[in-house]
């Protein structure tokens, strides 16, 4: 009996105390949340969520209370009957009234919310093509000339056009604070726009919201909503060709890579960086994969999962299915270097790559 005694108070105290735990996990990073919204559309959304949580407090309030009422007024007492009714045309008029209200006071709004999410984006929007890929997701702004990987920049207050596609299976594509979420299908373009109507340094977080593979929990990506000046200046950068390399070390790493001699394995194949990266104004013409032009200017590698450190780039060159499972064992993934190449050499392939800014 002690026993059991202690083992629920343990179960008791540890269930409050990991509530606590991921209530300050959730609350010190920016969370990935609906109900603080950053953009027009986001805005509507959670309106309807205000109105429909309030009905249904409302609602619970009501019904909790007529229950408690009639269970404590027409209770068996000693000398007193349990009271029982039959039918009250009344009443059931009057519970057939208020839920069609309560339906329409949800219908209306949603019903006029739904066209306005669902519209054309205006004609002065910025566009920007997405494609889902396993496990990451691709950038294009075809009127800006730019290609990036898991991470924009979008100027604050002007709407944003995404034409959402996947180059394999189902993704989904979704911002909680500005937008989504919207199915990413081979073979089928989506769209979705909003405005963002909040500049700031960090960013919003987005994700996968449709289960693909052994690394989706690891398919993220960012969005950077800029001031119009900073903006610019990112838009500048970006359209830059890859920058050529600066310190010796990274000269061995830009020859490694560009040259890909170093990764002719023992049965001739050859698996250069360059079959599936991209580094424009260089013979690197990869499309498998993401970009790397500017690599060393994202805030983070493989799909928004690690910080974009050195260290971490030496790891994920080594053996990026260690970071991130199935990367390397899925057909086009990409290859455990550490088979092929010296911790020197891929030392020097992080150098080159941290001066692509
Ligand atoms: C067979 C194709 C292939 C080859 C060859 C390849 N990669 Fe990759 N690489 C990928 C894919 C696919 C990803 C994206 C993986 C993900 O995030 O799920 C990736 C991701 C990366 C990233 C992270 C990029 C980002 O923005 O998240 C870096 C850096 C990188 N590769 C560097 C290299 C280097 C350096 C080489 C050569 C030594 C190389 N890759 C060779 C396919 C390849
Ligand atoms: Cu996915």
């Amino acid at each position: 009996m002690l026993r059991f005694r202690k083992t629920t108070f343990f179960l008791f105290v540890n269930s409050i105390f990991s509530s606590f735990l991921f209530g300050c996990s959730a609350w010190q990073s920016d969370p990935q949340t609906t109900v603080n919204p950053k953009s027009d559309m986001a805005v509507l959304i959670q309106d309807l969520y205000v109105l429909v949580f309030w009905l249904s407090v409302g609602v619970f309030i009501f019904i909790m209370g007529a229950i408690v009422y009639v269970s404590i007024r027409f209770r068996e007492r000693p000398g007193v009957e349990a009271k029982q009714f039959h039918g009250n045309t009344k009443l059931e008029i009057l519970w057939t009234l208020i839920p069609i209200l309560i339906v329409l006071t949800i219908f209306l709004p949603t019903a006029s919310a739904i066209p306005k999410i669902k519209s054309d984006a205006p004609a002065n929007a910025l566009q920007i093509d997405v494609v889902g890929k396993q496990w990451w997701f691709e950038f294009k702004y075809p009127e800006l000339n730019i290609t990036t990987a898991n991470e924009i920049h979008i100027p604050v207050n002007r709407p944003v056009s995404f034409n959402i596609e996947s180059s394999d299976v189902i993704h989904a594509f979704w911002i909680p604070q500005l937008g989504g979420k919207v199915d990413m299908m081979p073979g089928h373009l989506n769209k979705m726009w909003f405005t963002p109507t909040e500049a700031r340094k960090n960013a919003y977080l987005g994700q996968c919201t449709e289960f693909c593979g052994t690394s989706h929990a690891n398919m993220l990506f960012r969005v950077f909503v800029d001031e119009q000046e900073d903006f610019d200046k990112w838009v500048l950068s970006q359209q830059q060709n890859g920058m050529k390399a600066q310190s010796e070390l990274a000269k061995e790493g830009e020859k490694l890579i560009l040259n890909n001699i170093a990764f002719v394995t023992d049965n001739g194949t050859a698996i250069g960086c360059v079959t599936c990266h991209k580094i424009e104004g260089t013979n690197a013409m990869g499309m498998l994969a993401p970009d790397l032009t500017h690599i060393a200017s994202r805030s983070t590698i493989a799909a928004g999962r690690y910080e974009n450190t050195k260290e971490n780039l030496i790891k994920w060159i080594s053996n990026p299915s260690r970071m991130k499972p199935g990367v390397s064992e899925r057909s086009g993934g990409m290859p455990i270097y550490e088979d092929y190449l010296t911790p020197e050499q891929i030392e020097s392939i992080v150098t080159y790559l941290l001066e692509l800014k």
